[in-house]
């Protein structure tokens, strides 16, 4: 009889109920035992939707359950480390929503953790290398077609964020999609970044610098420039474009009727095209590529998406963003040795 991986969630909000849905739904050989919260209720209703156990705010109590094989993180990102920490105490599987944690340092836990274990138990949720406008990005750009990338363009624009959004959570919770799919697509590293501050958005009047753009420059010399906006005041917009020497590539933008009719100066310009406000309906194939990847790794004995140490790259290319805020310095983005555990 196939594998069925016995799967407990860590954090019923948002993105955790998405993916608490879509193993139960959508992915092969998985299905999900038990959840956990930190607001017992929010556990509670999940479970109950399900029929499987609730372990209210007891999240160490369910990571410990010996029926839970593989845990899916999605609780708040300063949570992170730590439930991975626990997770690996168990040697379990572990799905991490990103970020893998908010400082790189935490990171380096992390990945001694696993070097003890001697095996990557851990993979990270940069569920954008699953959305199939970036992996074609990707194709081409590898194929050599259009000859060897120069710079990427990319925005990264959000509608709003909750309570407590901080500055620097423009880089560790939203720009860190970037700082990770950047060099992926380019098979690069990061020499230096920078975050510069720019006229501020009146829509940035809840304690946090909106927009921000982060410059990256790579060991191959690509230039990199993502305008960050966590409050853009009309839709979820994420634009890539990666300029090679023969040519570009673009991200497409997400399937949408375009409207036609008669323009009427008063009231109807005569075109309009929806735009998405919901980021986890922008890649919402892309995570249900990702979780059915994840299993179907894991199930067969080993993880094959991002690790830890991309995890981690991206933290210390986050802290370098963030410790150049206010400077005009390009910070050095420097990462240990990589281990061959990651390579
Ligand atoms: C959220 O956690 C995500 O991962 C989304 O992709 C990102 O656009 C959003 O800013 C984050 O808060």
């Amino acid at each position: 009889m196939d594998k069925i991986l016995k799967i407990g969630i860590v954090g019923c909000g948002a993105i955790g109920k998405d993916h608490c849905r879509r193993i139960m739904e959508t992915v092969p050989g998985a299905t999900v035992v038990a959840v956990s919260d930190y607001v017992a209720a929010a556990a509670d209703e999940t479970a109950a939707k399900y029929g499987i156990r609730s372990y209210g705010s007891d999240c160490k109590g369910m990571i410990a359950d010996p029926e839970v094989e593989a845990v899916v993180i999605t609780s708040i990102d300063p949570t992170h480390h730590d439930y991975v920490m626990e997770t690996l105490k168990y040697e379990k599987w572990c799905f991490c929503e990103k970020p893998l944690s908010q400082n790189a340092k935490d990171c380096e836990e992390i990945m001694a953790r696993e070097l003890e274990i001697g095996k990557k138990l851990v993979q990270v949720g940069f569920m954008r290398r699953y959305d199939r406008g970036y992996a074609e990005m990707k194709r081409i750009i590898d194929s050599g077609e259009i000859g060897a990338p120069l710079l990427i363009k990319a925005c990264h624009r959000n509608v709003s964020q909750g309570p407590g959004f901080k500055t620097e959570n423009g880089i560790t919770n939203v720009a860190i999609h970037e700082l990770d799919i950047c060099r992926w697509l380019l098979g690069d590293e990061y020499e230096d970044a920078q975050c510069v501050r720019v006229r501020q958005s009146s829509n940035s009047n809840k304690g946090y610098d909106n927009p921000q753009v982060v410059l990256l420059r790579t060991k191959k010399g690509c230039f990199i420039d993502v305008e960050v906006q966590v409050a853009d005041g009309y839709g979820y917009d994420i634009q890539c474009e990666v300029v090679c020497e023969n040519g570009t590539v673009k991200l497409p933008d997400p399937y949408a009727v375009v409207r036609r009719s008669r323009p009427d100066p008063a009231k109807d310009p005569g075109e309009t095209m929806p735009i998405m406000t919901d980021w986890k309906e922008r890649f919402i194939e892309a995570y249900d590529i990702e979780l059915i990847n994840w299993v179907a790794s894991v199930n067969a004995g080993a993880i094959t998406g991002p690790s830890a140490w991309d995890g981690y790259v991206a933290c210390v290319a986050g802290d370098a963003c963030n410790a150049s805020r206010g400077t005009s310095q390009f910070m050095k983005v420097e990462t240990i040795e990589k281990p061959e555990l990651y390579k």
